[in-house]
C-alpha cells in the first residue's frame, strides 16, 4: 500500500489527521513530519521524521525514504502570526507548496493536499452565502498566500496533470491540540478559559461573524476528499466548506448551556481587521455536488462535545 507523508503534522490539524490516517491505513504507512519534534507521546507513537518544508532536498530525501506517495502539507503560518512576519510567511507558505507541487510534477509523488482557507476572501467579496466563484482580493498576508497557492495547484493540474486537491478551512476547533496564530483561534480559546476561569476576554468583537467547523468534520472532508475518484474533484483551485457560523456572543451562550455562571468580555485587537475581511458564511454547495460533503456538527453538539473532553 502507498505510504502518506504529512508536513506539518504537529499542529493543530496535522496532528488529527496523523491519527486518523493510521486508524484507517495502518500506523506505519502513515510518516508523520515536523520541522521539530512535538509532543514526545505524539512522535513515539508511529513513524517520524524531522523535515523542514522549505528543504527541498529534505522533502525528497524522506519521500524516497519511505516511498511515499501522498503527501498533505500543512505547514503554515496563519493569519495572525503572518501579519507579524510577512516575508517569512510568503517563504514558508509559498515555497513548501512548491517543493510538493514539483515533486509530483516529476512523478516522484501522486497525490497532494494542500489546505487553503477562507482568508482567500478579502472585504470586496460578499459577505453571505460567499459563492464558490466570487470577487477575491484578500487584504492579508496569509490570504494572499492562499490565493496565490490556489492558482498554482490549478496551474499546475491543467498543464502538468498534478492531482492536488484542496478545501478552503473555515475557523477549526478541536480540543487535543491548541491552535497557533489564527484570527478564528477565540473559538478554541474560550473554552479552555470557561472552564478553567469561568470568564474569558474575546479578542474580536460581539458581533463579528465568521465561518467555523469542528476539527472532526474537518478532519473527515479531508480524508474523503483525497479518497474521491478523481473524476469527481472537478475545482483543482480549491473547494469551499462548511458547517457552521457563529459570533462570540452566539458560542458564549451556547456555552452558558453547560457551564451557566460563564460570562464573556470584549478587548478587540488587530485580529478584529483581519476578521471583518473574512466572509461570514460559505456556500459549499459545490463540495456537497462533487464529493459527497456533509458536516455533522452544529455549534451546540460542538460545544457540549468540548466540554466533555475538556473536562
Ligand atoms: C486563521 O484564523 O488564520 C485560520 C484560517 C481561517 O485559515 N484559522
Amino acid at each position: 500500500m502507498a505510504k502518506i507523508l504529512i508536513i506539518g503534522a504537529c499542529g493543530q490539524i496535522g496532528t488529527e489527521l496523523t491519527k486518523k490516517l493510521r486508524s484507517i491505513y495502518g500506523v506505519n504507512q502513515v510518516i508523520a513530519s515536523d520541522v521539530r519534534k512535538g509532543d514526545p507521546d505524539f512522535v513515539a507513537s508511529g513513524p517520524f521524521e524531522v523535515v523542514n518544508a522549505l528543504d527541498f532536498n529534505q522533502v525528497e530525501e524522506v519521500i524516497e525514504k519511505h516511498g511515499v506517495e501522498d503527501v498533505y502539507l500543512m505547514a503554515a503560518l496563519l493569519s495572525a502570526t503572518a501579519e507579524k512576519n510577512p516575508a517569512f510567511a510568503w517563504d514558508l507558505n509559498m515555497n513548501s507548496l512548491f517543493h510538493v507541487l514539483n515533486l509530483a510534477k516529476a512523478d516522484k509523488i501522486k497525490k497532494i493536499f494542500w489546505p487553503s482557507s477562507i482568508a482567500v476572501f478579502g472585504p470586496t467579496t460578499p459577505k453571505q452565502n460567499t459563492p464558490q466563484y466570487t470577487v477575491m482580493e484578500p487584504s492579508t498576508v496569509y490570504g494572499i498566500s492562499k490565493q496565490s497557492g490556489e492558482r498554482w495547484c490549478e496551474y499546475y493540474h491543467n498543464i502538468y496533470g498534478v492531482d492536488v486537491r484542496s478545501i478552503r478551512y473555515p475557523g477549526l476547533i478541536s480540543w487535543s491540540t491548541p491552535p497557533g496564530g489564527g484570527t478564528t483561534d477565540y473559538a478554541v480559546d474560550i473554552y479552555y478559559k470557561a472552564l478553567a476561569d469561568g470568564k474569558y476576554t474575546c479578542f474580536l468583537n460581539e458581533e463579528t461573524r465568521l465561518p467555523m467547523m469542528y476539527m472532526d468534520d474537518a478532519i473527515r472532508a479531508t480524508v474523503e476528499i483525497m479518497q474521491a475518484p478523481a473524476e469527481s474533484i472537478k475545482i483543482r483551485s480549491s473547494y469551499n466548506l462548511s458547517a457552521m457560523d457563529f459570533t462570540p456572543v452566539e458560542i458564549a451562550e451556547a456555552i452558558k448551556k453547560e457551564i451557566p455562571d460563564f460570562t464573556i468580555d470584549y478587548e478587540p485587537d488587530f485580529r478584529q481587521k483581519i476578521a471583518d475581511s473574512w466572509p461570514q458564511s460559505i456556500d459549499d454547495s459545490s463540495a456537497r455536488q462533487d464529493w459527497g460533503w456533509k458536516h455533522d456538527f452544529d455549534l451546540q453538539a460542538m460545544t457540549a462535545d468540548m466540554i466533555a473532553h475538556l473536562k
